[in-house]
């Protein structure tokens, strides 16, 4: 709710979000007080988060007016189901490649009689600071369905990916795309791509999304008419900071 207003709210603003991959609502805590977040992205995909985990960093999150996004493991209906139970405002699903992969998402992510998704929302209003009925009326309206782009077949399919209705951001993972199509990573092909997709997405009226490293990156990444970015990953910005403050001491 919060992302989503803010990406086609009248109160339009870039969605700058991070990784989180590590579990524990201490760190989700410590790093959204900070400020100047406005979503972040719950990696259950590639990250040490698990399904038991859901709930507690979706809150974590929403108590600071930032948007939890879960990104699942796989296109399955049973495993979006669990991310939006949980209180996710949006689910990410990898490895969309074709109009049919992208139109099973979207089902999956809706209430009927538009999708499929099963009627249980005990715990997922929580996170929306809502009453379930208000939430059981909402969701299919205020929760994001982000599939990504990674690979070539997906890149090839993308112009009608991104018409699909009810399909709200296409997000590149720009590590996956380069081992997909086989290309290296910010080689002319791989920027190509990746500036297919974003065209593809702003002529279908849909949220552009891409996966970044760093903060100068997504700074780039905007620039271009990214509509939204991550900067870093908490395992990422740890990493960095012991390797520069161990070259520090060291003096190299
Ligand atoms: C990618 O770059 O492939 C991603 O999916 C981001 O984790």
């Amino acid at each position: 709710l919060y992302l989503k207003n803010a990406l086609t709210g009248k109160d339009k603003a870039p969605g700058i979000g991070f990784w989180l991959t590590f579990p524990g609502p201490s760190l989700i805590r410590t790093i959204i007080s900070t400020g100047g977040f406005n979503w972040v992205l719950i990696d259950a995909e590639h990250g040490q988060i698990s399904d038991k985990d859901y709930y507690e960093l979706n809150n974590a999150a929403a108590q600071f007016g930032v948007s939890p996004i879960i990104r699942v493991p796989n296109a399955e209906e049973h495993l979006i189901k669990r991310a939006l139970d949980s209180g996710a405002h949006g689910v990410m699903t990898p490895m969309c490649h074709t109009v049919e992969d992208a139109q099973k998402i979207v089902k999956w992510n809706k209430y009927p009689p538009f999708g499929s998704r099963g009627y249980g929302p005990m715990f997922s209003p929580h996170s929306f600071l809502a009453p379930e009925a208000q939430y059981a009326q909402e969701a299919d309206e205020h929760c994001l369905v982000i599939v990504q782009i990674e690979s070539r077949q997906g890149v090839e399919n993308v112009e009608e990916i991104a018409k699909v209705p009810g399909l709200d951001v296409l997000f590149i993972g720009p590590f996956d795309l380069s081992k997909f199509m086989n290309v290296q990573f910010g080689s002319e092909e791989h920027e190509a791509a990746i500036q297919k997709v974003l065209k593809a997405a702003k002529s279908a009226g849909k949220t552009a999304a891409i996966f970044c490293t760093s903060g100068e990156q997504a700074k780039m990444r905007l620039d271009q008419g990214f509509d939204m970015v991550s900067i870093c990953t908490d395992i990422g910005a740890v990493a960095n900071e012991f390797q520069k403050q161990l070259a520090a001491a060291k003096g190299v």
